[in-house]
Parts: C-alpha cells; sequence; structure tokens
C-alpha cells in the first residue's frame, strides 16, 4: 500500500474497545477476527448513528414536507458530501448510492454497458477480478456481442503489466480492474493502468472494495471514470456502496432502475428523468445506512488512512514473517505491494479444515475461493485460507493465528514440530 516500512515495534493503533462485537467472546475464548476483506467490524459510533437516526430522524427522503422528512433528506445528503471529500471527487453529484460494490458495478455494465458497447468491443478485465467484476461484463457481453479480454496473473500474484499493454487496443472500451485483490492482497498500479487506458481511448472502473478502508483514495488524481466500493467494508453498515463516476458521464448514461425519485415527469406515453445522482437512486435508498456510512466514514478519518494502512502493513509484516516459519505453508500472492490480506495453503489440511480448527480457538478466518474462481484455477487450487486485517487487530491477534496453525499441524499430523 506504498506505506512507510513500519517496524513491528511501532506504535500500533488500539482501537479494539471502539468495536462491541469484539468484546465477546467466542467458543470461550477471546475473539480474534481477522475476516476483515468479507466485513469489518462496527464501531460504536456507527451503530449508534444508525440508532440515533431511527429513534430521532426517521422519516422518508425528498418527498415530506414535515420537520423529519427535510431532517432525513439533510442529514442523507450531508451523508453524500461526506463521501465525495473522503474520494475526493469534484462534484457531490457523481457519488450515487447503492446497496455495495456488486449492484454499483451492475450499474455501469448495464446502463453504461448497454448503451455503449457493440459486436466485437472488448473489455478488459483482469485474472484477479472478483466475480461481481466478472460476471456483470459477461451478461453484458451476451447482450452486446461485445468480447471479454483478460490481462494475466504472475505466479507472484501481480499482472503482467507487458501483457496489458499488449491487450489494450483500438477495439477496448472498458478496463475494469480491482485495486487490492481480496484473495491475495495485491495492490495494483491503477495509476499506471488508468493512464495507459486513457491512452487507448478506454474508460476505467476500478474496483475498490478492498482499497477504501486500507488506504487513501483521491479520484481527481488517479483520473478513473468510474470507482467502486462497499460501506461495510469501510466500518460501515451492511447493504451501503458508493459508484462514484465522473459527471459527463453519469449524465449521459441512461437510467438502469425505474421507479420513484428518479424521475423529472411520468405520464404513460413518456416519462423524463432526475439529474444526476437521483437518476440512478430509484425508490427509497438506505437512509439509515447512509448516515451509518457517513459516520464510519468520519470515524476512519478520525485515526486517519496513512496510520491505519502503515498499522496494518506492520501487522502484515508479522504475520508474513511468523507463517513462513512454519513448515509446509505456502502463502499465496507475493506481490512487491500488499496491503493487509494474506493468504496461504497448508500442507495436508483442506482450507476449510483449517478455517474450522482455528473457529475452535476463536479465530475467525475466511476459506474458500474468496469468489475469484478463475484466480483460484489460475493458482491449481480450490481455494485458499485467508486471513485479512484491520484497524483494531493486534500482534496477539497474529500469535492466535499462527498458534491455531500450529495446532492444526499438529492435529493432522503434518508440518513436524520440534
Ligand atoms: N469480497 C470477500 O473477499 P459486495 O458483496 O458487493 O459488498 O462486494 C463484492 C466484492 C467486490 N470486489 C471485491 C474486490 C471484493 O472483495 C468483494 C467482496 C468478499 O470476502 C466477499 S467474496
Amino acid at each position: 500500500m506504498n506505506a512507510p516500512c513500519v517496524s513491528v515495534s511501532a506504535p500500533l493503533l488500539n482501537r479494539g474497545t471502539d468495536f462491541p462485537v469484539l468484546q465477546r467472546p467466542v467458543r470461550g475464548r477471546r475473539l480474534v477476527y481477522l475476516d476483515n476483506g468479507a466485513t469489518t467490524q462496527k464501531p460504536a459510533c456507527v451503530i449508534q448513528a444508525e440508532a440515533d437516526f431511527y429513534s430521532q430522524s426517521n422519516a422518508n427522503i425528498h418527498r415530506g414536507v414535515h420537520v423529519l422528512s427535510q431532517v432525513a433528506t439533510d442529514m442523507y445528503d450531508q451523508a453524500r458530501e461526506g463521501v465525495r471529500a473522503f474520494i475526493n471527487a469534484e462534484r457531490v453529484e457523481e457519488i450515487v448510492f447503492t446497496s455495495g460494490t456488486t449492484q454499483a458495478i451492475n450499474l455501469v455494465a448495464y446502463s453504461w454497458g448497454l448503451a455503449n458497447l457493440s459486436e466485437g468491443d472488448e473489455i478488459l478485465l483482469t485474472g484477479m477480478e472478483h466475480h461481481s467484476n466478472i460476471v456483470p461484463w459477461q451478461l453484458v457481453a451476451r447482450q452486446t456481442g461485445a468480447v471479454i479480454k483478460v490481462v494475466p496473473v504472475t505466479d507472484r500474484g501481480e499482472l503482467d503489466m507487458d501483457a496489458y499493454r499488449a491487450l489494450l487496443g483500438p477495439r477496448t472500451r472498458l478496463v475494469g480492474v480491482v485495486h487490492v485483490s481480496n484473495a491475495l492482497g495485491t495492490v495494483n498500479p491503477i495509476g499506471e493502468i488508468i493512464a495507459l487506458a486513457k491512452q487507448a481511448g478506454a474508460k476505467v472502473l476500478i474496483d475498490g472494495a478492498q482499497a477504501v478502508a486500507h488506504t487513501p483514495v483521491d479520484v481527481q488524481d488517479l483520473g478513473c471514470d468510474f470507482y467502486v466500493f462497499s460501506g461495510h467494508k469501510l466500518y460501515g453498515p451492511t447493504g451501503t456502496g458508493v459508484l462514484y463516476g465522473r459527471y459527463d458521464l453519469l449524465d449521459a448514461m441512461p437510467p438502469w432502475l425505474g421507479g420513484g425519485d428518479m424521475i423529472h415527469t411520468v405520464s404513460f406515453e413518456e416519462s423524463t428523468y432526475a439529474p444526476v445522482p437521483q437518476k440512478f437512486e430509484a425508490g427509497t435508498p438506505n437512509i439509515a445506512g447512509a448516515i451509518g456510512l457517513h459516520a464510519a466514514i468520519r470515524y476512519v478519518q478520525g485515526i486517519g488512512l496513512d496510520a491505519i494502512a502503515a498499522h496494518e502493513q506492520a501487522l502484515l509484516d508479522y504475520a508474513t514473517a511468523q507463517v513462513n516459519t512454519l513448515p509446509g505453508i505456502r502463502i499465496i500472492g507475493e506481490a512487491a505491494d500488499k496491503a493487509g490480506i494474506l493468504s496461504f495453503v497448508v500442507e495436508g489440511i483442506h482450507p476449510h479444515d483449517l478455517g474450522t480448527i482455528l473457529d475452535n480457538e476463536g479465530v475467525a478466518i475466511r476459506a474458500g475461493h474468496h469468489c475469484a474462481m478463475p484466480l483460484m484455477t489460475h493458482f491449481g487450487l480450490p481455494g485458499t485460507a485467508r486471513a485479512s486485517f484491520a484497524l483494531y487487530n493486534s500482534m496477539d491477534d497474529i500469535d492466535a493465528l499462527v498458534n491455531g496453525l500450529r495446532k492444526a499441524q499438529q492435529l493432522f499430523g503434518t508440518g513436524q514440530h520440534a
């Protein structure tokens, strides 16, 4: 994550007490939560923000003349402004609230894709995309006759940039790239990827699901056309997410879902649409969720993303070193630039068995294909075990993970321990 190299002895964040769920024991042990790539836990301020909204201000937005509706509308609008500032978008209209990364990518695929792709056009994805950045494009390619091309991944888990350059061509209409791989932890060189795509005249969508909670993102500096992320991986509520889109693109795109709130006028002959972002927010949105997400963003900003990145880098360095001391363990994903995700396989133990044994120790990890089946196929694996770190994790958590792995190896009689 390009964070300064931090030694293990550097002062670490100590934020566990901000997160109520981390106080509960699991299977009679201290909960060690290392499944942050799937979803992060929520700080008390986020839980409180949602509860306060429901207990003090609940009403539907944009529709009421009464006080509560105006308060709710103001809070929702402030949340959008909070997101704009968080990723430094130029205009607040460039922020569309969605239910998550998946919905945001589907919105771009169906709205921009159906309107702009035709027979023989190329959609360039990478071999380390999450299914959310593959399947929507396949569905749209089937309808438009567009073709999907794939940038290969090296054995270290980096993108083959020479292949990327070679694959970019006059028919490339869209490049879709994950900022941080959820299965490998690789931080992709998206600045360079975007610049090359722009030279080729292609639009660029960045899947930032695993990035925004771990590194500062500035969409103007990046120059991407679309940047998407989920609120629940950013200490915010589930069912929240964001599509950032350049204003001129969003403005020109047709609506995707129709309904209330996204229209200007409706008759049975024809409807006209509201300006962006309302055009893309049909129906009652997740108002409390947006307000909770705003609280999460303020919480993260209060700590500072640079401090979070440095902390998680220290955790990753320590975990990598500790796991490497165990025999029979192979780390999957050894990119030069990695975020706080450690994927590995243990000789003789299926990742799911490993997950179950660690769970008995109170350690929550994820095991499986991580919704990145093409990547697993590339590595010839059914899946991996994955520990993913957040700002509240500590070196003790890593020690618990490594002790759990040692136990698993003893149980399976693998890994020859002294
Ligand atoms: N990854 C994990 O790795 P949603 O479900 O819409 O909030 O996010 C989908 C998604 C898209 N892109 C990337 C890079 C992701 O990591 C994810 C979600 C989770 O554990 C679930 S597979």
